[in-house]
């Protein structure tokens, strides 16, 4: 925890509006709205004197990298595999905001994601750490597994001296990036990066993208794991933000059968939750595409039918990738012909090239679009695995009232 001034970090009313201009923030509107307050502290809350910002050790217990190599399971940051977040550092900004308010007599206001507040660039300037080449803000102490959070004081506080770079020549977080999501050191394409497309991207995943992604359903932590200055890391103590064992490398093949009750029931209390079935089936329907593996294939194809058009394209995407042609066609005549969405027909139409030769297969009506059916040797999929997942397991849903309630009165969570 260390404390700085709101106008300390005067640089980034140059660097959010540069930012946003370039659009390398994608479909995330959010971050324009209210862009004037984002970028200066000073103007979102006036009367703030002090800004304490707090960090939050979620440091892993293994390399996040070595689960990318096991195809078969999802890989989720390590951020996420815990108790969400927000949650665990919202209810500790409440309670030293409180006491903070009650010894000062004068308001405090908290945050974490919660308000338009740039959370690094003020860590940055307190003391916490440094944003490296990847932005994200580290630490000697700590190296990369900081989760931050903020209390804006009317109190004039003492300040802590800004910590300064320490990243050298290094560039390794910036060549480990699998989509090439820097344009330059210190700067993030948000719409390249990982984090976003499995996280904060609606809609079907753009297909330069898929493969990259390989089996990373929610997150990544490539730019982060590389960094040196992890070597001082520990793993997280706090027994709040410990990890979730059951998510450490959850199997696809489990993860493709979560209707929505399941969904919630397993990934209750974590940050993925807020994410939605939806969405992370379709990263997990990519994930099975990359996987190379037929038992997996049976389940993309039994999402086919899912009633979620993106589901259903990133299903006929994993088909087109682990299913031969015939086999493929034969699932075009019985999902694909009859396909209402035009983004799940364009899916198909990728999916299922047209046939240099005449179709192998009998089909009743004729596929849309002038295409023909595929060909190719019928190589039957073993049987689908049993399922296996715990649909009643799981953590119990956290509730978030149980943390407003506990807010001291001159505490505003904004
Ligand atoms: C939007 C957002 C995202 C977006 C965009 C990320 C980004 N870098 O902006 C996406 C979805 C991609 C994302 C991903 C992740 N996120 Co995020 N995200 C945020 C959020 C909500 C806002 C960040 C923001 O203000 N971005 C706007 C840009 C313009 O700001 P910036 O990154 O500070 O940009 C600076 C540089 O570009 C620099 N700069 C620009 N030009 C130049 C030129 C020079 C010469 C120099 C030196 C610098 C420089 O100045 C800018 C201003 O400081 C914050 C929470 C918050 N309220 O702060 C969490 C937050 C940053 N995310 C966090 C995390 C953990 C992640 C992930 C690691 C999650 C994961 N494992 O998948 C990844 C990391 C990806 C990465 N390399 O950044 C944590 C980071 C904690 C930390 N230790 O820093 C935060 C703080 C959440 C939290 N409360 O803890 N995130
Ligand atoms: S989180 Fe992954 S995709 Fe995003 S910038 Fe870092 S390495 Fe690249
Ligand atoms: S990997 Fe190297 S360049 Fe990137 S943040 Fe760490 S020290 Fe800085």
């Amino acid at each position: 925890m260390r404390v700085t001034r709101p106008d300390a970090v005067p640089l980034t009313r140059e660097r959010l509006p540069a930012w946003l201009a370039a659009e390398h923030h994608g479909s995330m509107d959010w971050m324009e709205d209210r862009a004037d307050q984002r970028a200066d502290p000073t103007v979102l809350w006036p009367e703030a004197r002090s800004v304490v910002v707090l960090g939050m050790n979620a440091g892993p217990e293994a390399d996040p990298l070595a689960l990318l190599a096991q195809k078969e399971c999802g890989a989720i940051a390590t951020y996420a595999q815990r108790r969400d977040y927000h949650e665990v550092i919202k209810g500790k900004l409440k309670e030293l905001g409180g006491f903070l308010s009650a010894r000062s007599g004068r308001p405090v206001k908290v945050f974490c994601d919660t308000a338009p507040v740039m959370e690094k660039p003020l860590a940055q300037a307190a003391g916490l750490g440094w944003q490296g080449k990847h932005t994200v803000l580290l630490s000697r102490e700590h190296g990369n597994w900081l989760m931050l959070g903020a209390i804006f004081c009317v109190a004039d506080l003492p300040v802590d001296p800004p910590e300064t770079d320490h990243c050298g020549s290094c560039r390794r977080c910036l060549d480990a990036c699998p989509t090439d999501a820097f344009p330059a050191p210190y700067r993030l394409d948000a719409r390249r990066c990982i984090a976003y497309l499995t996280i904060e991207h609606a809609g079907p995943i753009p297909s330069e993208y898929r493969e990259k992604i390989g089996n990373r359903i929610f997150g990544c932590d490539d730019c982060l794991a590389v960094c040196p200055w992890n070597k001082f890391a520990q793993a997280a103590r706090e027994f709040r933000m410990a990890a979730r064992a059951d998510l450490a490398a959850p199997p696809l093949a489990e993860l493709a059968r979560l209707d929505e009750a399941g969904f919630r029931r397993f990934f209750a209390g974590t940050p993925i939750k807020r994410t939605g079935r939806d969405r992370i089936l379709r990263n997990v329907l990519i994930a099975i595409g990359n996987s190379g593996d037929s038992l997996l294939a049976e389940e993309a194809a039994r999402c086919l039918a899912d009633p979620d058009p993106v589901v259903r394209g990133a299903a006929v995407w994993a088909c087109g990738r682990l299913f031969p042609q015939a086999r493929l066609a034969a699932l075009f005549d019985a999902h694909g012909q009859a396909e209402a969405d035009a983004h799940v027909r364009a899916e198909w139409r990728l999916a299922r090239p047209l046939p240099d030769a005449p179709p192998a297969h009998s089909s009743s009506s004729p596929p849309p679009c002038g295409e023909g059916s595929g060909v190719g040797v019928v190589q039957e999929a073993p049987p689908p695995p049993p399922p296996s997942f715990p649909q009643g397991g799981g953590e119990p849903a956290l509730s978030p009232e149980a943390t407003e309630a506990s807010a001291p009165r001159s505490v505003t969570e904004t």
